[in-house]
């Protein structure tokens, strides 16, 4: 996979990338990330990407020339792959969102700053408006980080693991189960019994179970979206009558 991302701060990318995940898959060839300076393709003796707004107000608003230079230069015209602009304004990224992207063989990803960018850009360049969540931040460089941790570990191979991505939260529907490692005991607090055993049918049921009751006292909304077994209603069902 190849991704191209523009910004005016391309350099915030580099040390997340070069630790994480991020950096094995880029290592093993699963992807290659460009960052691209907007500013690049400002033409004018100031480099200007932004200006004030049309019909007044306070803040700037990001030009559009310079951004429609540098995407059609790196990306062509017309535009062969989806450009994902970050905004407030875009539909929530979640899971399902991760997993579709991760099977693109290119996509590119446009970051704003400012107070965002002149709508000409998301009429005629954008593919798909995303936010990862309802809170503000300053510009979209953190959000395509975001985006682009949950794409790349997605990609066959990149967690380096041949369970992948499968256990995961969200991956099943569900919030994941408790997890613990050595010592067995901790300032007598201990590691349940069942993980102990070494009954692998029991640990697992153990663990289906922690992630159900997990879920319904955290994200109730998160166990109406999937399928349970009868044994599995009915386990939530007693859980429900307990509390
Ligand atoms: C914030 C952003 C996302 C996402 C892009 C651009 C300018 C600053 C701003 C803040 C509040 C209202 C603009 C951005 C984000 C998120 C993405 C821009 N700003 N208007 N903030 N929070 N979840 N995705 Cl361009």
């Amino acid at each position: 996979m190849r991704v191209d991302i523009f910004s005016l701060f391309p350099q915030v990318f580099n040390p997340y990338m070069e630790v994480s995940i991020l950096q094995r898959a880029i290592q093993n060839g699963l992807v290659e990330v460009y960052s691209h300076n907007i500013r690049d393709w400002a033409i004018d003796r100031h480099h200007t990407t932004d200006d004030v707004p049309y019909g007044g107000g306070g803040g700037m608003v990001m030009k559009v020339e310079p951004v429609f230079a540098a995407v059609e230069e790196i990306l062509g015209i017309p535009t062969k792959c989806p450009l994902i602009l970050m905004t407030p304004q875009g539909r929530l990224f979640n899971q399902k969102t991760a997993y579709e992207f991760s099977n693109l063989d290119h996509l590119a990803i446009l970051c704003g700053r400012y107070e965002g960018i002149d709508e000409r850009i998301r009429e005629n360049l954008v593919t798909d408006e995303i936010s990862v969540g309802d809170y503000v931040l300053t510009g979209g460089e953190l959000p395509a980080l975001t985006v682009l941790d949950a794409i790349v570990r997605l990609i066959p191979g990149a967690l380096g693991d041949p369970d992948g991505a499968q256990d995961d939260s969200h991956a099943s529907g569900l919030l994941e189960y408790p997890h613990y490692t050595r010592p067995p005991e901790f300032r007598g607090s201990r590691v349940p019994e069942v993980l102990l055993s070494g009954h692998h049918a029991e640990i697992a049921r153990w663990r289906r179970e922690q992630a159900i009751k997990r879920t319904l006292e955290r994200r109730p909304d998160l166990l109406r979206k999937i399928e349970l077994s009868d044994k599995e209603n009915k386990y939530i069902n007693n859980l429900l009558d307990e509390g």
